[in-house]
């Protein structure tokens, strides 16, 4: 196992929302379940990063004594550095350095097992490498494999840069493929006007574990960030008989690598073609409120901010009852649950089937043929059961979420521009 000394900068008068100790715990979390032996955190005060080293001499110096003390492998910085800073880094402590977002990278690498997901790591780690060659293509550590370096599937990661470029095409390429069959099973579900409920929160809030828990499934949940990287769907039924699919997908992190969002959108599009959003919130976790916080960011960067959402406050076998209740009334209208008891797991059920039949009904309209942009919109926000031409006007049989409905209502009674 790699021993790892964890680095954390904290600038001097920062309002961030996490504080340095905190991030420097989540860091440690990241590191275990990529498989490393944590012997050492530290957290280095500065007024901003130094531009060619990232710390000061004096510091790094420091760094390599403790490194050398407590027999190091790999340093891992809390930030990301940029190719210049990670090199001079090396070249001091003659240890392999590492930042946050190859870390991320490397435990998604390891957990990736479809061909979709491998894809999307390796190029999330290749588009990550490139502007930080050197020359012809030097990797960043020059100091031995492991932790860093490694590809999908265990394979070493591609370093010379003409070659990157060859495979960061090929990749998009296998991409935009996989892309268009997920779309076509998508369409196809439509047709069955099924509902789609994704389960999403911060990694480890207990996505899967309710997943399982709901629809007797068996993916692999356990106490370690990113155990969930492929899109899970089931069917669940109702108690008022309605079939409505659950989605168990990839959580979401504090300052998640941009590059990791970009590669996974096309996992993430089940999250934004869902109908409603299931978000899990641990509520044993301290940094609760801003873990929410976090997911919401990640969800205005995927552009599904104002999906329906239901909050589920989830562990709270392990919280003062008062203390949820508390939490309860912070947020309007979330439910407590344990999805590692079941506790509760009734009144979650009425709550979806409640929220679904309000929010959600199926309407009929009658839309004259030059009006196609609402028939698009309909297509696309909601599921079109029927559409029959018939002389100027389509007749649609459409479920939509009913704010929206209000909207095509509006925009049917004004009379055509043009
Ligand atoms: N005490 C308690 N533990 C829970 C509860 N729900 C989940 N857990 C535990 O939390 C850990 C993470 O659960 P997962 O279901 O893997 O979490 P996830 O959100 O799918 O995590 P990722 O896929 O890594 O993003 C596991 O150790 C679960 O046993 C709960 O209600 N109470
Ligand atoms: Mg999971």
């Amino acid at each position: 196992m790699e021993r790892a000394l964890l680095v954390t900068l904290e600038l001097k008068n920062s309002r961030a929302p996490w504080r340095a100790e905190e991030k420097a715990l989540e860091l440690a979390e990241l590191a275990v379940s990529s498989g490393v032996f944590v012997a050492d955190s530290i957290i280095v005060k500065r007024e901003k990063p130094h531009p060619a080293h990232f710390l000061g001499k004096g510091k790094i110096e420091e760094i390599a004594e403790l490194s050398s003390e407590k027999n190091i492998d790999v340093i891992i910085f809390n930030n990301e550095l940029t190719g210049t800073q990670q090199k001079n880094l090396e070249d001091i402590i003659d240890v392999k350095t590492i930042d946050r977002t190859q870390l991320i990278l490397d435990i998604f690498a390891r957990r990736a097992k479809s061909n979709e997901g491998k894809i999307q790591v390796e190029l999330a780690q290749l588009l990550y490498l490139m502007p930080r060659l050197t020359g012809k293509g030097i990797i960043l550590s020059r100091l031995g494999g492991g932790i860093g370096t490694r590809g999908p599937g265990e394979q070493k990661l591609e370093v010379d840069r003409r070659r990157i470029n060859t495979r960061i095409a090929k990749l998009k390429k296998d991409l935009d493929k996989l892309n268009l069959g997920r779309a076509t099973r998508r369409k196809q579900r439509t047709k069955f006007s099924l509902l789609t409920i994704a389960i999403i929160g911060y990694t480890n809030s207990g996505k899967s574990t309710l997943f399982n828990a709901l629809t007797a499934s068996k993916i692999t949940t356990q106490d370690k960030l990113f155990s969930t990287l492929d899109p899970t769907i089931r069917a669940f039924v109702l108690p008022n008989n309605q079939k409505v699919l659950f989605i168990d997908t990839v959580g979401f992190l504090n300052e998640l690598p941009h590059h990791l969002v970009e590669s996974f959108k096309a996992t993430l599009e089940e999250v934004v073609n869902a109908d409603v959003l299931l978000h899990l919130v641990d509520i044993s976790h301290p940094k609760a409120k801003e873990m929410e916080q976090a997911v919401f960011i990640v969800l205005d960067e995927l552009k599904a901010s104002d999906k329906p959402m239901i909050t589920v406050l989830n562990k709270v076998d392990k919280v003062d009852d008062n203390e949820v209740r508390r939490m309860v009334r912070q947020r309007d209208g979330a439910i407590p649950i344990s999805a590692l008891t079941g506790k509760n797991f009734e009144a979650l059920i009425d709550r979806i089937t409640l929220y679904l039949s309000n929010t959600i009904k199926t309407y009929n309209f009658i839309v004259p043929n030059n009006k196609s942009r609402l028939i698009s919109l309909m297509h696309e926000k909601g599921h079109v059961l029927k559409k029959e031409y018939r002389g100027n006007n389509v007749h649609l049989e459409v479920q939509l979420p009913t704010a929206l409905y209000e909207r095509i209502k509006k925009e049917l009674r004004e009379p055509p521009r043009g």
